[in-house]
């Protein structure tokens, strides 16, 4: 496993740390192949996965330095489209991933973000789109992804006038669903793995790999494709989970206490 990507397995989840402190988690070459590693391992070895950044922030966006290297004209040539590969096994594969953010979630980063499942940041996170002023543009599928979450106008006001968003802002524009105290991210991340874990897994599968797909798909066409994947996700363990609700095996559905928890 990579030097700059951390890897721990615990029970059923997985926690894949970005760690680059120093250099604020920005995304390089070495990490996003760490990256890249991880989270394919994790579809094989866990029911859900936690990303999170080691020190103060959860990450940096892409790695300008590096970057600047592959500007150059007479620098290497960067691949495109490198990232979206990457990105899209956390999106849409068999593992939803919580994020747990903290500090910066800047360009990448917050790309990185909108492509986990569920979004935890603590009071210290703060989002931007800083790429107008870099003079480069998304590349880890936030046009699609980002844009999606916030909108055109949200999303075009963060690129072009540089806004940076709180949590709590965040939370308001859907790029969190999750705000919590400083320093608890990683913990409230990992519990919500720990409960997604618990679902069946083809269901699990069916919100990460058919949800985005069918928000792009025409209403007649969506209905036909939640028809059939309604069909293939039934199952024996279906079967004995609708089995245990009716034979009074399991906990029903309780309303919260109180009221709007964070
Ligand atoms: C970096 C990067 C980076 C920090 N690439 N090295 N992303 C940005 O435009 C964000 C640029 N970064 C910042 O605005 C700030 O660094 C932070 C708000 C994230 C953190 O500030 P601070 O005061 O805690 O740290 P610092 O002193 O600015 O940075 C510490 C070190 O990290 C420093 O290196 P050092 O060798 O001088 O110690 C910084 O240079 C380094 N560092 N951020 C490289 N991003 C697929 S396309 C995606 C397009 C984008 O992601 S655009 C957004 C790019």
């Amino acid at each position: 496993m990579s030097d700059v990507v951390t890897y721990e397995r615990d029970g059923d989840i997985v926690l894949i740390g970005l760690n680059r402190p120093d250099k604020r988690n920005a995304m390089n070459d070495a990490m996003l192949a760490g990256l890249d590693e991880a989270v394919r391992r994790a579809q094989d070895e866990a029911k859900a996965g936690v990303i999170f950044g080691h020190g103060a922030h959860f990450c940096a966006g892409l790695d300008l330095a590096e970057q600047a290297q592959y500007m150059r004209p007479d620098g290497p040539r960067r691949p495109r489209g490198r990232w979206h590969p990457t990105f899209d096994v956390i999106a849409r594969g068999r593992v939803p991933f919580v994020s747990a953010l903290q500090g910066a979630c800047i360009g990448g980063g917050l790309e990185l973000a909108s492509a986990t499942h569920v979004r935890v940041a603590d009071e210290t996170t703060f989002f931007a789109l800083p790429e107008g002023k870099r003079g480069i543009f998304v590349g880890g599928g936030g046009s699609v992804r980002i844009q999606r979450l916030l909108g055109y106008a949200r999303m075009a006001d963060m690129m072009l006038t540089g806004r940076v968003l709180t949590a709590r802002d965040g939370e308001r524009v859907n790029l969190c669903q999750y705000v919590v105290p400083d320093g608890g991210g990683r913990a409230r991340a990992a519990e919500l793995a720990r409960i997604i874990a618990t679902n069946a897994p083809l269901t699990n599968w069916a919100i990460c790999a058919s949800l985005p797909r069918i928000t792009d798909m025409s209403h007649e066409d969506g209905l036909f494709v939640e028809g059939l994947i309604g069909a293939s996700v039934a199952s024996q363990e279906g079967l004995e989970r609708v089995l245990a609700f009716v034979e009074k095996r399991v906990d029903k559905v309780t309303r919260p206490t109180d009221a709007g928890e964070e």
